[in-house]
């Protein structure tokens, strides 16, 4: 806390100095204990000049998207309270599933880097250091397994409108999990839970999405994109992370009050795949058809050759 609030002060009076003895008294802490602090801070990568007689001046901050960085745009009422930001970790998914039974609900885990990033039916989810927006929530709702599920296109819907909201760019929802812009995938979505037969225990919602890398490997060139590469400027990562947060808890939210049928329709609004002929792959069964709608369930439904409809719960769609 006290780090942040040296922070506070000193974006406060970013580019004027302000003196070790200001920060003691506002903070009731010794000259030494501010002088720590101050090391502290600049190992974190905050640039601060120090001078002698006139105290200490902030002449940059680091791009990193820790608390003391994105709490200042955080509007949550507990999502993200407790924020853990990592420099790297194998999954944040992973990191969140070992401390969920004792974490309390809204816990954020976010890292600058995974090492061993995950997609569905472990696949290899790209992370590259300080480029995206690597991050798990851990919720505890009162839901069951099957409305747990709905939690993607919750998040779905929030990383689309934070988009549209931080950048003005429009992104879509491609059933289930991903966000394109472009015809490429910028984000893509893993839910996760531990759930008894009709409760929860807790789910996962990693969300990952690629923020300020400008370019990818070989095999993922043709699919992938991010938000640099799409705007050609390079993206507050800080204001878009809060962003995220911040509709994730609205669209909770409405979802917990009002039911599935509002994120529904606001996933129809921006879906890519609706209207498309598709190719589904889920489980064994691979078929052509025509997306033509998302059910209550979160169920797609295409409507193949003969007419009739088939529900799909989960798989893969190639527009
Ligand atoms: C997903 O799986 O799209 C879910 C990705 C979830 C990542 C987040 S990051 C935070 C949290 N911690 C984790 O370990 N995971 C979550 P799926 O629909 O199965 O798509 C995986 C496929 O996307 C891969 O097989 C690649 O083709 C492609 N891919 C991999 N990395 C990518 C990237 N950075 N951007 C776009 N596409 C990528």
């Amino acid at each position: 806390m006290i780090k942040e609030n040296i922070i506070k002060i000193l974006k406060e009076n970013k580019n004027k100095f302000v003196s070790g003895q200001q920060l003691c008294n506002k903070l009731n802490i010794s000259r030494t204990a501010v002088w720590k602090y101050i090391n502290e801070l600049k190992n974190n990568g905050y640039m601060i000049e120090s001078q002698h007689k006139s105290g200490y001046m902030l002449i940059n901050e680091p791009d990193i998207i820790d608390y003391i960085e994105i709490s200042p745009f955080l509007k949550t009422d507990f999502i993200g309270k407790n924020y853990i930001h990592l420099e790297s970790i194998s999954s944040t998914n992973d990191y969140a599933k070992e401390i969920a039974s004792k974490a309390e609900n809204g816990t954020i885990v976010v890292s600058e880097e995974q090492t061993s990033g995950r997609g569905r039916l472990g696949r290899k989810w790209v992370s590259e250091k300080g480029q995206g927006l690597w991050m798990s929530i851990i919720l505890k709702p009162e839901l069951t397994p099957q409305s747990s599920v709905k939690l993607t296109q919750v998040a779905a819907v929030s990383v689309v409108n934070a988009i549209i909201e931080t950048i003005e760019l429009n992104a879509s929802i491609k059933w289930p999990n991903d966000i394109i812009i472009n015809g490429k995938k910028i984000c893509g979505i893993l839910t996760e839970m531990n759930a008894e037969l009709d409760r929860v225990n807790y789910v996962i919602v990693g969300i990952g999405l690629n923020v300020n890398m400008n370019k990818f490997p070989d095999d993922l060139k043709d699919k992938a994109t991010s938000l640099f590469i799409e705007t050609g400027k390079k993206i507050d990562r800080k204001k878009l992370t809060a962003s995220i947060i911040n509709n994730f808890e609205k669209y909770y939210y409405i979802f917990l009050k009002e039911g599935f049928e509002p994120i529904r329709i606001s996933c129809l609004k921006h879906s890519v795949t609706i209207g498309s002929e598709v190719r589904v792959i889920s489980g064994k069964n691979e078929f052509n058809g025509k997306a033509v709608d998302i059910d209550n369930d979160g169920n797609l439904i295409i409507e193949i050759g003969d007419g009739s409809r088939k529900a799909v719960m989960s798989g893969d769609v190639s527009v």
